[in-house]
């Protein structure tokens, strides 16, 4: 549980700070569980890298909140100057992140290759929020924020380059937003579908061993995704990646235990496959050389605002809505500011799990200053609410109508992808609060209502309009492409 202080680490120790080195006989080989015996028999010294008159010493002697190396921040305790790696930084999530951390004065330095700026303008898309060049988005978090971010534009696959920026960092805490993100994009051919499981995949990848060779003391907080788990008709509820540890598997009449072992996936696309190949990539890493990592499930995300990001508009975080890069809430919302049919798929009965922008940015800081221990493959559902499709369509177009004067309206239509329209779906979701004492400010109402807001501003709206073209999907999982039919038409 955490702290009343809300310092939900205060009592962790230098075992989990990236900022100690392992000294003596460490058997890389070794899961976290053997080391974990070895420290506690005095048998392991860590020395630290900030603090070096130490000397050697036992990493359980030393706790976060009696050392000097750790500040307070609204997240718990935090390493001052931390210096975190963004991958992805010029992205919807990596930007507002880097923005965030470096206001809290830690040393951000980002990474991106620009792929995704390139592949929304070949589907025909763009930004509905206008965004600078990423060296004017640096500039202007220098001029409105009084922060300095260290950008580099590069490649996870550029193994060379890659290699030497993370030995010339050293971060402390790595961010791995780095992928494509999309599940219609990854379906819409052979080639799409490639460059999806090759970017996310072979990336990562190259990550594991970066970090390997560069940085094996610093935490990674990975992006998953709550699609890897699929929506399983039993209702057998999403466990947080890994059975817990009096789960049991029952066959005839005989009993095994499950604890701890990964829960089975049935991935909803193939970008979500990649996601799936890139938990296996980092787990194995985990237990192979003894790093650490997170992997964040992180549920469907909407809204577009975060403290630093309603600053001034050349702040703006990148917001796509047409069919590839769009999520359905920013989409809903963006249909009708420009009175085009909310586009419902199938029943409308799908349920998904959903985490505002600003939730998903303070989870993400409270896992940064919580790092796990050595050889530790962590899991957290990083969701706040579920709710079905259709039950987003009706609340937009309510907020839209009653406090716009919209139009709103839906149209149900056949859809296009192969997903479960009427299932169970029970997602566990206790850990970011109970263990790194999240607490959710994002009211999904409040984060509607600044969307279309933003949104009809006659600048935005006209970026809207400029996309009504890719607004309604025209590909099928199958790979047809064709326009849809129209199931049904709701008037709200
Ligand atoms: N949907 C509609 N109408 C639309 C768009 C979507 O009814 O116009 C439905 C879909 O059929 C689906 C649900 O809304 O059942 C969510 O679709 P989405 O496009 O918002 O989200 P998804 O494709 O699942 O992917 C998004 C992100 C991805 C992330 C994932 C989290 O693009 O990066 O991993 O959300 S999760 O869905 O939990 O896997």
């Amino acid at each position: 549980m955490s702290a009343p202080s809300g310092h939900h680490n205060a009592r962790k120790t230098c075992w989990n700070c990236p900022a100690v080195e392992f000294k003596g006989h460490v058997d890389f080989r070794a899961c976290g569980q053997a080391a974990f015996r070895r420290a506690a028999a005095g048998q392991l010294v860590v020395e630290c890298k900030r603090r070096q008159e130490i000397g050697y010493f036992d990493p359980m002697g030393i706790t976060y909140d009696t050392c000097p190396e750790y500040q307070e921040t609204e997240y718990g305790l935090l390493l001052k100057g931390m210096k975190v790696l963004v991958l992805g930084m010029d992205g919807y999530l990596g930007w507002p992140l880097a923005l965030r951390l470096a206001g809290l004065g830690c040393r951000v330095t980002g990474i991106d290759s620009l792929l995704r700026r390139r592949l929304v303008a070949e589907k025909g898309g763009q930004s509905v929020l206008p965004i600078g060049s990423i060296c004017q988005r640096v500039a202007a978090a220098r001029e409105h924020l009084g922060v300095e971010l260290d950008f580099r534009q590069l490649d996870l696959g550029d193994r060379q380059a890659f290699f030497a920026c993370m030995e010339e960092v050293q971060p402390e805490a790595v961010v791995h937003y780095a992928e494509i993100p999309s599940a219609p994009y990854s379906m819409a051919g052979a080639e799409a579908a490639a460059l999806t499981v090759q970017n996310n995949v072979m990336g990562t990848l190259n990550l594991m061993f970066a970090m390997r060779d560069h940085v094996p003391e610093a935490a990674l907080i990975k992006l998953g995704t709550m699609g890897e788990y699929g929506s399983p008709l039993t209702g057998r509820p999403l466990f947080e990646g890994l059975f817990p540890g009096d789960a049991v598997l029952q066959y005839r009449d005989r009993e095994w235990s499950l604890g701890g072992e990964l829960v089975p996936r049935d991935p909803v696309s193939f970008y979500h496959v990649s996601k799936v190949q890139g938990t296996f990539v980092v787990y194995e890493a985990c237990k192979y050389w003894w790093l650490r990592a997170v992997d964040v499930m992180q549920g469907v995300i909407y809204g577009l605002r975060t403290p630093e990001l309603m600053v001034h508009p050349s702040l703006n975080t990148r917001f796509d809505v047409d069919e590839w890069w769009g999520t359905v809430i920013n989409r809903f919302v963006a249909q009708t500011v420009i009175g085009v049919p909310m586009t419902l798929f199938g029943s409308g009965n799908q349920q998904r799990g959903y985490i505002a922008l600003a939730d998903a940015m303070q989870c993400m800081v409270r896992l940064l200053a919580s790092p796990p221990e050595p050889g530790q493959y962590e899991v957290v559902n990083q969701v706040t609410d579920v709710f079905s499709v259709r039950h987003i369509a009706y609340l937009t177009g309510r907020i839209g109508k009653e406090e716009f004067g919209l139009r709103p309206s839906i149209q149900r239509l056949e859809n296009p992808r192969v997903e479960a329209e009427e299932h169970p779906y029970e997602v566990l979701h206790t850990k970011l609060e109970e263990q790194y004492g999240f607490r959710s400010e994002a009211r999904i109402e409040d984060e509607i209502v600044y969307m279309f807001r933003r949104l009809m501003e006659p600048e935005n709206r006209a970026r809207i309009e400029a996309l009504k073209e890719v607004l309604v999907p025209e590909t099928l999982w199958s790979g047809v492409r064709k326009k849809l039919e129209v199931l049904e038409r709701i008037e709200l």
